[in-house]
């Protein structure tokens, strides 16, 4: 194990820092809850990235998720330079948005129609605002350590950055907003029953990530998306899946395929715009049609359905598309998480390891990890320790607890035993 030198990200930070708030632009990238100072990354390249100081590392976090190919894979390339020498943006229709929207249809049985936006926020705001138009309601009914972007009516016990920094509930949300948003524990379908039985005529929407993964990774429990499906449908709420990290990630048609449950409307986001700013809402085409201009609840964007944005969504789903990808993913990340549990277990660190495909996540707690309470009863400075060992031996994972590990089809055999080994040696300094 070589000493790290990360003087020029240093450096670096803190220049940032009097330009930009905090030094970054989305707060869990600043290393706080982990300790130390963010890396500034100057290149990547499949499942490695490098930074200013020159080191290189093997990396989990894939931009958060999109780089399902890894970096700089060469048919997105390809694609994004051949498109960006016609132009960058119109303003205007381009056929490579329908193209990209047929890929979405065909993946995803339960999206007859879709619109692109501009990330993952606006896609599940746009959502909820189309739900309630299409309702006639105002209520929205959201999970304990779900996060979906961060929406003034969303931000109420929200997870990812929200729960890393210890902001159940942002300030700067009217009550007047957060009035209209009921939170219920994450798994618990009972709750859902009681709170529709009462209040589900005024419900427009329940949105859940159908696989957690902004408190860590939590699955649903077997029959809770399902009974998600039966309550909605009763109560005639709009059911609205947030697969902007689950997406092409799970599975090549999201979660909803992989437990075989059809939401009214998806949220899409990250793979589907092969590392550009992306995100897409779809659903049944009754619902959609509501959208001005065929219908009357207004959404809009100048840059939506950016030309190179879609191009490298085309190129990363044509190449997803691909005999055996989640295969290959399965097995890979199937081994990362079988060793990563073992490393923590011999070494008699208490551990909770959940995965669903290629998302993974090592909790610092003996206990099973079903919702956000539980995923908060985890050690949060075991993880930095844990954080901190691992990028001093090349492995760069999310700078906080209550994130996803990402494996992409660019992490080989080789990488995933260089991290089991780098996690075997970490695992025993752990206190
Ligand atoms: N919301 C992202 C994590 N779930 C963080 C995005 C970022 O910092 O880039």
């Amino acid at each position: 194990m070589k000493q790290l030198v990360t003087k020029k990200s240093h450096d670096a930070f803190a220049e940032a820092c009097k330009y930009i708030p905090g030094g970054v632009n989305s707060p869990v990238r600043a290393f706080g809850p982990v300790g130390g100072k963010p890396l500034f990354i100057a290149s990547g390249s499949g499942c490695k990235i490098t930074d200013i100081d020159g080191n290189s590392y093997i990396d989990y976090v894939c931009s958060w998720g999109p780089l399902i190919l890894g970096h700089a894979h060469a048919a997105v390339i390809e694609k994004v330079n051949a498109t960006l020498q016609k132009g960058t943006s119109f303003g205007a229709p381009t056929i490579l948005e329908t193209q990209l929207a047929k890929l979405i249809k065909e993946a995803i049985p339960s999206v007859e129609k879709v619109r692109m936006v501009n990330s993952g926020t606006e896609a599940t705001m746009s959502a909820i605002r189309l739900a309630r138009g299409y309702t006639k309601r105002n209520l929205v009914i959201k999970f304990d350590g779900c996060y979906h972007g961060h929406v003034d009516g969303l931000l109420i016990q929200a997870g990812s950055g929200a729960t890393t920094l210890g902001i159940p509930t942002s300030p700067g949300i009217p009550q007047d907003y957060a009035r209209n948003t009921l939170t219920l524990p994450f798994n618990d379908i009972d709750a859902v029953k009681d709170v529709c039985n009462r209040r589900g005529s005024e419900t427009a929407c329940i949105i859940v990530e159908p696989v957690a993964g902004n408190m860590g990774v939590v699955p649903p429990k077997p029959g809770y998306l399902q009974g998600l499906r039966e309550i909605t449908r009763k109560h005639g709420i709009v059911l609205i899946f947030d697969e902007v990290m689950t997406g092409f990630r799970v599975a090549y048609g999201g979660a909803q395929t992989l437990y075989s449950v059809a939401p009214d409307l998806t949220t899409l986001g990250k793979i589907i715009g092969g590392g550009f700013p992306v995100g897409a809402f779809g659903g049944r085409a009754e619902i959609m049609d509501c959208l001005a201009p065929s219908g009357s609840v207004y959404q809009a964007g100048t840059l939506s359905g950016n030309p190179v944005a879609m191009a490298a969504g085309i190129a990363t789903l044509e190449k997803l598309k691909g005999k055996d990808t989640y295969k290959t993913l399965e097995n890979l990340s199937k081994k990362l998480g079988e060793g990563l549990e073992t490393s923590a277990r011999n070494a008699g660190v208490p551990t909770c390891h959940t995965r669903v495909g290629s998302m993974l996540c090592t909790f610092f707690t003996d206990k099973p990890v079903t919702d956000y309470a539980t995923a908060k009863k985890s050690d949060t400075q075991r993880y930095a320790a844990y954080f901190r060992g691992m990028l001093e031996r090349g492995i760069y994972l999310a700078p906080s607890q209550f994130e996803a590990v990402f494996v992409s089809i660019a992490h080989g055999e080789k990488e995933i035993e260089a991290t089991i080994k780098a996690s075997t040696e970490v695992m025993k300094g752990i206190k």
